[in-house]
């Protein structure tokens, strides 16, 4: 039995979920900042597991914390399609980046038990750890870590600029699952995500068709030197860390400028020293940087500029330097056959769409490399995001929904051999 054409979401339910989800861990007036594995983070899986669990799924949580609401099809010796995003927001995050992808796939669920309709396929919801890297570094790094990129012991050790360590926060809050993490076959990965650029809201499209990613290099680099009086002592024997990491950060920066013509982007994101203080050079410094360029090429030529500017800054401050972290995805990652059908869904549906690469991170970046995998945007006001200022309407997003639910349901009723 196919899903009827006509079907569609119940958007003023999925409406209410996002409008629960926006009381949890307020940031700044109309934004959030709801850290990961912070009580706010809590606060909002425990809500998400108990309406999983309401509409019928099987909630399992992994060992680092991801949480997986499963829906059972007729034939369940077959992998699932996995749908999903992360519940995780930035410092001064928005109320629907991340949010609408894993409340987008609760109302999928939501929609297909209203109709009655069983899929071929199991179906799975998840809800990625720690996605935005504001908390713990990598960004991604629950997903990376069920993608195989990162170990599982390694991960628990990342360490937090409050102190706490990825292991000891899971346990805290009570998601430290019994469930391995990855390591087990999936029929494909849907993520749905507000586009986070302006491209969409100016068109006044309804659908973004995620044709590939920006390629990202990402830095964290730690540089150590000597503690000194600000006064007496002479510059030749200045060991400072916090200007070795300002100038690297300045590089970086200058780096971007030189790429901007052909749409290459690059971020100082923070810097931190120690002691940090009046009347005292610092002996320790922290700064997290990334590069980005549609262009893997290009990208790749930047990255290269950053690792020579990490040494080049030390030497120039007297310090020494080690890159204790970095990361990179992106690229041609998304499943064409996925890809395809996802327009054709929405042009079924009457929407308006336009193919679209993505520049921000995105979990399904790391679930493109263990399984076949789609991005769908939907539009958010001059594409704003990062920013307790973004903001996405009903109107935004339900074309979105719609065109997940249909794809989704397509790809897990597909009558294919496997
Ligand atoms: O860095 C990124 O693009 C992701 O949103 N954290
Ligand atoms: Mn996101
Ligand atoms: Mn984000």
């Amino acid at each position: 039995m196919t899903l009827p054409a006509s079907s569609r979401v119940n958007l003023e339910r999925f409406w209410q979920t996002i409008e629960r989800s926006a009381e949890i861990g307020k940031g700044r007036e109309g934004g959030l900042s709801r850290l990961a594995l912070s009580d706010a983070d809590k606060e909002i899986r425990d809500i998400f597991v108990a309406w999983c669990r309401e509409d019928g799924l099987t909630v399992s949580v992994d060992q680092v914390g991801n949480i997986f609401g499963r829906r059972e099809g007729q034939d369940n010796s077959l992998p699932p399609v996995l749908v999903g995003s992360h519940l995780d927001t930035q410092a001064n995050g928005g109320r629907f980046d991340g949010i609408v992808g894993v409340l987008g796939a609760l109302e999928t669920i939501r929609t297909l038990n209203d109709l009655g309709h069983v899929t071929r396929r199991p179906i799975e919801i998840v809800n990625w750890t720690n996605e935005e890297g504001a908390r713990f570094s990598p960004p991604m790094l629950a997903s990376g870590c069920f993608a195989g990129t990162y170990p599982l012991d390694w991960t628990h050790t990342r360490p937090s600029d409050d102190g706490a360590t990825f292991g000891a926060e899971l346990r805290r809050i009570g998601y430290l699952g019994a469930a391995p993490v990855g390591g087990r076959e999936l029929d494909a990965y849907f993520e749905l995500h507000i586009e986070q650029g302006p491209v969409l809201d100016a068109e006044k499209v309804q659908v973004g068709v995620v044709t590939h990613a920006y390629t990202s290099y990402g830095f964290l680099a730690e540089f150590k030197g000597e503690t000194a009086h600000a006064g007496p002592c002479a510059m030749e024997l200045r060991r400072n860390a916090l200007i070795a990491a300002a100038r690297l950060l300045v590089t970086v920066d200058d780096l971007g400028w030189d790429y901007a013509a052909t749409g290459g982007k690059s971020t100082g994101a923070r810097l931190a020293a120690w002691p940090n203080k009046a009347g005292i050079i610092s002996d320790w410094a922290q700064a997290i940087c990334d590069v980005r360029h549609d262009d893997p090429r290009a990208a790749a030529v930047m990255a290269e500029r950053v690792r020579r500017a990490v040494g080049e800054a030390a030497a120039r401050a007297g310090c020494t330097a080690e890159i204790l972290d970095s990361w990179n995805w992106g690229g041609a990652i998304f499943d064409p056959e996925m890809v395809s059908d996802i327009r054709r869904q929405a042009a079924a549906l009457g929407y308006t769409h336009r193919d679209l690469p993505s520049q921000a991170g995105h979990d399904a970046y790391f679930l493109a490399r263990i399984c076949p995998t789609a991005m769908i945007f939907t539009p958010c006001r001059n594409g704003i995001t990062h920013n307790n200022n973004e903001l996405a309407t009903r109107e935004d997003v339900e074309p979105g929904l719609n065109v997940l639910l249909h794809s989704v349901v397509a790809r897990a009723d597909r009558q294919d051999s496997h």
